[in-house]
Formats: structure tokens, sequence, C-alpha cells
């Protein structure tokens, strides 16, 4: 038995360090890594049960060719020779009769490593003068409210939020989605911290917290202005800090006073005591820290959602005071070498038209400017993106030729024309940066290739030789593209960062400094200061101040419906593996009983859930958790004939977010009926 050390590849905020046991090439254990200071020997059990996902018995172990109608999963064995020679022949076809553009790549993070989400990957279709894919759908509109108002991407070191003496978990449901965030938490609670959160439902996270507040899906503006506004009339403002470190504070002060109590309770459902109670609780303590997470931005007013509640620590003074601040995500830190490590030099001009990935569907269904080639990897469009009916009914085009790289025979490649089986991050070399914690870390492999299965990496080296590309940087190896990735002269905090300190160390802390990092280094483009008042905004069309924006979902129907992941798959990784679905035993649709009692729906009942987009079938849970006019369907399961199973996403929608080009998909309205 070898035990080695490994990367978890998900995309998780913790990018936890691995110790792999390894035993006759197959992996027998996998833990979390005692020595790393964030990990500390805790993983989640979804990776501790990685053995039973790299040596699943429906692992793809060659290249297959479709030979059913799409839909049909009946596929014949190929050689990896045969089906670069179709691949090469549908992309010069398409070429030939429609241009570079009518091929698109649609990939997301199934593998954060970064050689295979958006390395050889980038520089392959950049070459190819392929559509090019916004990689939107995850955290996009958050990110974008955060840097208006920040200047970038990059908050709180997380390891300092043991010093916080108030922790806000806000939209984020930490004990399932970033449980080494919990457990920092956990120390700062036993040195007297109180936490709480503010989340639509009474989730895993609510349950652990110290104080649960209870808010109407997409009104979080409101309740941060609602705090600012009492912050302000109770002189709970850090005027020195305000004074030099923000801008427009003397509008934004003006602007709030119509943010009173009363009216942030009615739009929010937070009871004005509450809300004064939290406003005050957040304006006497220090350090206080707010986790920013994903949940609430994946609505029509996201951007603003964040943007909102980024202004409250330079109201009170937190940046720059150790465990003070915020945190939506920390990608700046470890800023990359993106140009050479992609080549969008290779991109011909003009530039080819770029899709949003949220809207993939109508992308499918266009008919002036068509996309003929679709080559999926690191993603299960399938499953994840929003108005499946449309994207299916796109992917179900005879004329659409298909090609999905991925491990298993997941509900994208019912539609493909080829599949590829892709290798495990336990097969690859590659470089991991967290967009939560502050460590980069080398994954060296752990086992050889499952059956013929081929890297992101390889696959794309591969297609460049047989396009007949011959730009050098086709030539490179792993390690020489992770040395340059490295090389950003732009990034101090990337100085004397090595693959041999990575190869030797496994990992390396990148020096964010949080005084300098936040009194006055956040490069905002407003001189180093928190825009409250955002000039850039006001250029790009949008309110210039913090905002309550009401959801534009059409409020024809009348329940909101949420589809948050839930503990034991991956988005929709995992939604395969026997145990991690007895953990999570059946879809269902979580409702209040008083919506229940209004349609005769009953407990453990099938239902069917609703509106102009689709129809799909759960299984009700009554409960308490959930508020009136609020329902939610927790997970992203896999399609199950059987249990008459289909995607949530049937029922989303693919309007774009406030900022960001961000996803909506919890801004969904539906109607619930029984079975009959
Ligand atoms: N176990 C597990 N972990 C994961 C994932 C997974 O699928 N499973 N996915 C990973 C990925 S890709 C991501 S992006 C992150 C996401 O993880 P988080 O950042 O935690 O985001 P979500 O879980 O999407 O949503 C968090 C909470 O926000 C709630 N919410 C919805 N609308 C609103 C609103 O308007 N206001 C407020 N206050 N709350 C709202 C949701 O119901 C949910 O309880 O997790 C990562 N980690
Ligand atoms: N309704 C609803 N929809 C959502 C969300 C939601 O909360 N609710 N969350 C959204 C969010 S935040 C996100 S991030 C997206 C996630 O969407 P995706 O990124 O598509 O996530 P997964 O479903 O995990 O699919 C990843 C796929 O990549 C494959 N894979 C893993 N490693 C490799 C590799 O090395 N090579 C190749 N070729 N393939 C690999 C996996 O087997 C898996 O099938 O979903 C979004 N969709
Ligand atoms: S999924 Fe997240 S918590 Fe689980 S092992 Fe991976 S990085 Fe760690
Ligand atoms: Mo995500």
């Amino acid at each position: 038995m070898q035990r080695m050390r490994s990367v978890c590849p998900l995309d998780c905020p913790d990018t936890c360090s691995l110790m792999v046991d390894v035993e006759d090439g197959k992996i027998t254990r996998v833990a979390g890594n005692p020595d790393h200071p964030v990990t500390k020997g805790a993983i989640c059990h979804k990776v501790r049960r990685f053995p039973e996902r790299v040596h699943h018995p429906d692992r793809l172990l060659h290249p297959m060719r479709r030979t059913g109608p799409k839909g049909a999963m009946q596929f014949e064995r190929i050689s990896w020779d045969e089906a670069y020679d179709e691949i090469k022949r549908q992309f010069e076809s398409a070429i030939e009769k429609h241009g570079a553009e009518s091929i698109l790549p649609y990939s997301f993070y199934g593998n954060m490593g970064v050689l295979n989400a958006e390395g050889m990957d980038r520089r392959f279709f950049h070459r190819l003068g392929a559509s090019r894919l916004e990689r939107t759908i995850c955290n996009s509109a958050g990110s974008a409210g955060f840097a208006y108002t920040m200047g970038a991407t990059a908050g709180t070191d997380p390891e300092d939020s043991i010093y916080a003496k108030l922790i806000l978990f806000w939209g984020c449901n930490v004990v399932s989605t970033n449980m080494h965030q919990m457990l920092l938490a956990e120390q700062a609670r036993k040195r007297g911290a109180k936490i709480v959160v503010i989340d639509v439902h009474n989730n895993r996270s609510a349950k652990w917290a110290d104080w649960f507040i209870q808010i109407r899906p997409g009104t979080d503006a409101a309740l941060a202005l609602g705090m600012m506004h009492i912050l302000i009339r109770d002189h709970l403002i850090d005027e020195e800090f305000v004074d030099e470190y923000t801008l427009g504070s003397g509008q934004l002060k003006e602007h709030v006073s119509q943010y009173t109590p009363q009216k942030v309770s009615v739009t929010t459902g937070v009871s004005v005591e509450d809300l004064c109670s939290l406003a005050q609780l957040y304006g006497t303590t220090t350090p206080s820290f707010i986790r920013i997470g994903n949940g609430l931005q994946h609505h029509d007013n996201g951007g603003m959602i964040v943007r909102s509640i980024a202004c409250l620590p330079a109201l009170t003074g937190q940046w720059g005071i150790r465990g003070g601040g915020a945190l939506k995500g920390n990608s700046y830190y470890a800023a990359l070498n993106t140009r050479a490590l992609q080549r969008p030099d290779l991109l011909p001009r003009p530039l080819p038209r770029s899709i949003n990935m949220n809207q993939l569907g109508d992308a499918l269904l266009e008919t002036e400017r068509p996309v003929k080639v679709l080559f999926v990897y690191n993603s299960n469009p399938a499953q994840v993106a929003p108005d499946q009916t449309k994207v299916r009914q796109g992917l179900l085009r005879d004329d659409l030729f298909t090609v999905v790289h991925d491990l298993f025979l997941t509900d994208t490649c019912n539609y493909a024309d080829l599949v590829l089986p892709a290798t495990s991050h336990f097969e690859n070399l590659d470089l991991y940066k967290s967009y939560w914690h502050l460590y980069l870390q080398l994954n060296e492999p752990v086992i050889s290739p499952v059956g013929e299965s081929k890297s992101n990496f390889t696959l794309f080296k591969d297609l460049a030789k047989v396009m007949g590309f011959t730009e050098a940087c086709f030539d490179d190896t792993e390690q020489e593209m992770i040395e340059t990735a490295l090389q950003n002269e732009n990034n101090p905090y990337l100085r004397g960062v090595t693959f041999q300190t990575l190869s030797d160390q496994g990992w390396v802390k990148l020096p964010a400094d949080f005084e300098t990092g936040h009194r006055t280094g956040a490069p905002t483009p407003t001189g180093k200061k928190v825009a409250l008042y955002s000039k850039q905004m006001e250029r790009a069309g949008l309110a210039p101040l913090p905002t309550h924006q009401g959801l534009r979902e059409d409020d024809h129907y009348p329940l909101y419906f949420t589809t948050p992941p839930n503990h034991h798959f991956l988005n929709s990784t995992g939604g395969n593996v026997p145990v991690l679905m007895a953990a999570e035993r059946r879809p269902t649709l979580q409702l209040h009983p008083a919506d229940a009692k209004h349609r005769n729906v009953e407990q453990g009942q099938l239902v069917k859930v609703f509106n102009d987009r689709g129809s799909i079938v759960l299984l009700a849970d009554i409960t308490t958790d959930v508020q009136p006019g609020l329902v939610i369907s927790q997970g992203l399961w896999w399609d199950d004939d059987d249990l008459g199973y289909q995607s949530v996403n049937m029922l989303t929608s693919q309007r774009i977010a406030d900022m960001g080009g961000g996803a909506t998909f919890f801004s969904t309205r539906v109607e619930v009926r029984p079975l009959t």
C-alpha cells in the first residue's frame, strides 16, 4: 500500500488536500490531509466515497459512437483514432459550411484543475476560432457586484475568521457547501462568537447557527439597506473609516433614509424587531465577518444583492481588522498568467461571437447562425443548465453533432454522437487554486489512466495535432504549462511560487496581508476606496447606490421555487454513486403546511410542479422549514425513468441576472398540484 498526497478537484470552495491509499493500482481510501492548515484531516462524505466513484463499474473506458436515435443511449465501442477522425471531419465540415463559430465548446468546473478546466482546451478552441462561451452559471452576478464595490473579488482570509466575534452566513449553506468555513466558525464560536444564518429556508446551516433569520427570496438588498438605515440612525457608523476609505457616503446616507425598518420588514418578511437587533448587533460587534454565499445571487437582482451587502463592513470599519470584513470569493489573490495559459492571442479577428452558457437552449435552437458542433467537457448541461425543455430540444437536433468527454454516461451523453472517456484527477498532473482559502496546490497523479481514458489536457493537445495546428504552445508539457501559469508579474502574491516548491511542499499560502490588503490595497476602480456610490455602475447603466430591486419572474404562478445543492452530491456529480444517492433518499419538494393544505397535498404524495416552461414530478415533503409561498427541491439528481424524475431545471429560466451575465435559477415561480 502506498499513501500519497492529492487535491480535491471538485467545484467546492474548500479545495481540500487529500491523502490517498493506493493498492495494486487502485484507490482504496481517501482521507483529509492532517498536515494541511485548512483541511486539517477533515473532508466531506462525498469525497471519502471517491474510491467508489473512481472505480465505479459504470466508468467509461473507451470512446463510443452513437448507434441508435438521440436519447436512446445506444453506443458502440470505437478507437481513439476513429473518434479523432470523426471529430476532424465534423469540425472541417462545420467550418466550411457555416464558419468556425458554428462550433461551441461547453464546459465548466467538473474538475477545477487549471490545466484541465481552463488551459489546453482554451488554447485549442481559440486557435480553432470557435464561438466563445461566457462561463457565468455559478457566481458571476455576485462577483461582479462585489468587485464593483470593493474593486476586486478579494475578501477576508477565511483562516482569520476564527477571530471574529460575529459571523453572518448570508445565503450560504456552509454546513453542506463549505464545511471548513463551518469548522473555522466553530472555533470562533468557542472564543465567544455568535453565528447568524440569513436564508430563505431552515437548512442544515440554519439549524446549526445561533440565530436563523428567514428572509423572502431576492429581498436581501432591502435587508442590507434596512441595516444601513439603522446603523446611521443609531450612530453606529465608523465615521473615520468611512471618511478615509469610502466614496459616496453622503449620497448613501441620504439614499438609505427611505429604507425604514417598517418598509424593509414588509419587503423581506423579517420582523422590525429582528431587523433592529441584527443591525445593532452588527453595529456594535468587532470583528464581524460576513460570508456571502452563492445562493442569494442566483436571482434576477443577484449582483445588486451582493453589492449591497458588501457595503456593510466598510460602514462599520471592519476592513483591516483581523477577522473582520466579508468574503464572497477570493480568486483575485491567485490570479495566474491567463494570457500565457490560455493564449487569447490565438483568437481570430474579428473576435468570434460569445454565447452565455445560461442560454444554451436558445443558442442550440437558433437558426440564423446555428451551432453545428457542440463539444462538452467538465460539465453536464442536460442537468445543470436552465430551461431544460429548450436545452434538450436543441440537443435532440439531428443536424447537431455533439461530443461529450466525461467519466460517466451522464444525461448529456444521452444526446451525444461521440462519447469520450475522461481520466479522474487522480490520474493527472495539475495545479489547483481555491476561490476561498489562499493556498495553491499541486496535484500529482496517484494512479494510471483507467481504461483508455484521457485527461482534458491530453485530449485537446491531441486534437491540436489532428487539426494540424503547429503553434509551439501545443507541444507544452503539463509542467511547462504550470510554470507558465505561475509567472504573473501583475500578481505580487505569486512572487517566489515555483513548480518545485509546490512539488516539494504540496502547497504554498499566498501572502495576502489583511491590513494592507483591504485598508488601501484593494485596487478599486474608484481610487482604492470602497465604492458606496459607484460611478462605474452608473456608467454601466446600473443604479450607482445599493438599491432593492424586485424579481422579474412573471407572478402568474404563485410559489417561488428554489433548487439549491444538496449535501451529498456536488452539483450533479455523485448522483450516480449508490451510497450517496441512498444518503439523499429521493428528490423531494419541500412545502409549507399551509401551501400543502390549500392544494390538498399530503405528506409523501407525488406532486406535479409546473410553469409555462415545463412540468416535473417530485415527492411532497410538508415542513415548516420552508416559509409559505416558497417551495424547495435540493440537489441536481440524474433523470430516472423508474422514478419518473426529470431535472428541476425543466422549470428554471434562461433569464440573465442584473450583472455579470449571471444565472437566475432561484427566481423561478411554479404551481404545485397533487399527481392524479
Ligand atoms: N454538498 C455540496 N457542496 C457544494 C455544492 C454541491 O452541489 N453540494 N456545490 C458547490 C458549488 S458549485 C457552489 S456554487 C456552492 C454553492 O453553495 P452556497 O454558496 O452555499 O450556495 P447555495 O447552496 O446555492 O445556496 C445557499 C443558500 O441560499 C439560499 N437562498 C436562495 N435564495 C436566497 C435568497 O434570496 N436569500 C437568501 N438569503 N438565501 C437564499 C438557498 O436556499 C441555500 O440555502 O457550493 C459548492 N459546494
Ligand atoms: N437548478 C439549479 N441548477 C444549477 C445550480 C443550482 O443550484 N440549481 N447550480 C449551478 C452552479 S452554481 C454550478 S457551478 C453548475 C455546475 O454545473 P457543472 O459544472 O456541469 O457540474 P456537474 O453537474 O458536477 O458536472 C460536471 C461534470 O464534469 C465531469 N468531470 C469531472 N472531472 C472531469 C474531467 O477531468 N474531465 C471531463 N471531461 N469531465 C470531468 C463530471 O463527471 C460531471 O459529469 O450548475 C448550476 N446549475
Ligand atoms: S468537496 Fe469540498 S469539502 Fe469535500 S473534500 Fe472536496 S474540497 Fe473538501
Ligand atoms: Mo457553482
